[in-house]
């Protein structure tokens, strides 16, 4: 079946940003494909090969109070869908309680991402237990699942073999794997989590383990690992968008969507800095949760719209597969 038929209306041509992107997906399922599609032409931002994501998976993670008490009207799951409508955003990616909570009042108005493992703040060890299936995102018409890796961590072994039966059922579904790969645990350092060697090193691991989309943090000047020390020196590495780039190039040169995650709240000249040294360096694109459900709507709104200005106003400087004009 021709994807690029099914997922455009009748008569209109598949945009040549996801076009290159779709090239870089040989052997995926046309449901697959179509999914990817969805995703991409979605949103303020849809049709420019950049993907912008409302997360709101730290009510697990972070606690209740930790994430919404600063903004009360979060705590309803209906404030998320509306946000992520409002402001454009290509998806909204949640866990099973939250998508369930809001599945037919916002049916057909935002492309879901169900988040399919889950951590919490009131366990210490890194991992993740699966909460929900691949089947669950079906039911709820998902355009995609999710699922967080802990590279580093002594759970990442069984992690991995949990990925991979995750990976086989979201295939077998049509679904694409959107994998958040946050080092941690082990012999990892505190600042070791963002090094720049291990974050890039995290990104590969992830999409060689069947992730379409990889998330990562943003990463630092620090190298971690001392094996890896000879092949950083000389970098450029004080360059945001030069470590952008090389963390792009661990996902398979860029034949990979590479989201990059906000943070904990922050200044929104600091969040505007990271996404244009995102676009530099050729990434895909933001997940950014905190800094857009906890500032006021109406700030959020605004941030997130120069967000979008700031990647619909032009491609990377240096191209990838996916980006290359
Ligand atoms: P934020 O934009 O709020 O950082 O959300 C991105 C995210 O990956 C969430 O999906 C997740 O809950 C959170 O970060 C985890 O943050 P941390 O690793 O700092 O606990």
């Amino acid at each position: 079946m021709n994807v690029a038929r099914a997922a455009s209306p009748p008569g209109a041509a598949l945009p040549g940003a996801i076009r290159r992107i779709l090239d870089c997906y040989e052997g995926e399922s046309a449901a697959t494909r179509r999914n990817l599609v969805r995703l991409l032409s979605h949103g303020r931002l849809g049709g420019s090969g950049r993907l912008l994501i409302l997360p709101v998976d730290q009510g697990v993670e972070h606690g209740p109070a930790r994430s919404f008490a600063i903004n009360p009207a979060a705590y309803d799951p209906h404030y998320h869908f509306q946000l992520a409508i409002d402001a454009g955003f290509s998806a909204f990616a949640a866990p099973l309680g939250i998508l369930s909570a809001g599945t037919d009042t916002f049916a057909g108005q935002i492309p879901t991402i169900l988040k399919l493992n889950a951590a919490n703040s009131l366990a210490v060890a890194h991992d993740q237990a699966v909460v929900a299936g691949v089947d669950d995102a079906v039911r709820l018409d998902c355009a995609a699942v999710g699922f967080t890796l802990y590279p580093g961590s002594d759970a990442f072994v069984d992690q991995a073999e949990e990925l991979r039966l995750v990976a086989r059922d979201a295939r077998a579904a049509g679904l694409p794997l959107l994998v958040w790969s946050y080092p941690r645990g082990g012999m990892l350092s505190k600042t070791g989590e963002t090094a720049l060697d291990v974050v890039a090193y995290a990104a590969h691991l992830a999409v060689e383990m069947g992730a379409h989309i990889v998330k990562v943090k943003l990463p630092s000047e620090h190298i971690e690992q001392e094996a890896a020390r000879d092949v950083y020196a000389g970098g450029n590495w004080s360059d945001p968008a030069v470590r952008v780039r090389h963390v792009v190039e661990a996902a398979f040169a860029g034949r990979r969507l590479v989201l990059f995650s906000g943070g904990a709240s922050r200044d929104t000249q600091s969040l505007l800095g990271d996404a244009r040294a995102i676009r530099e360096g050729g990434g895909s694109g933001s997940i950014v949760g905190r800094n857009s459900f906890q500032r006021p709507r109406a700030d959020a709104l605004a941030m997130l719209g120069e967000i979008v200005r700031i990647y619909a106003a032009a491609n990377s400087t240096r191209s990838t597969p996916a980006t290359r004009n």
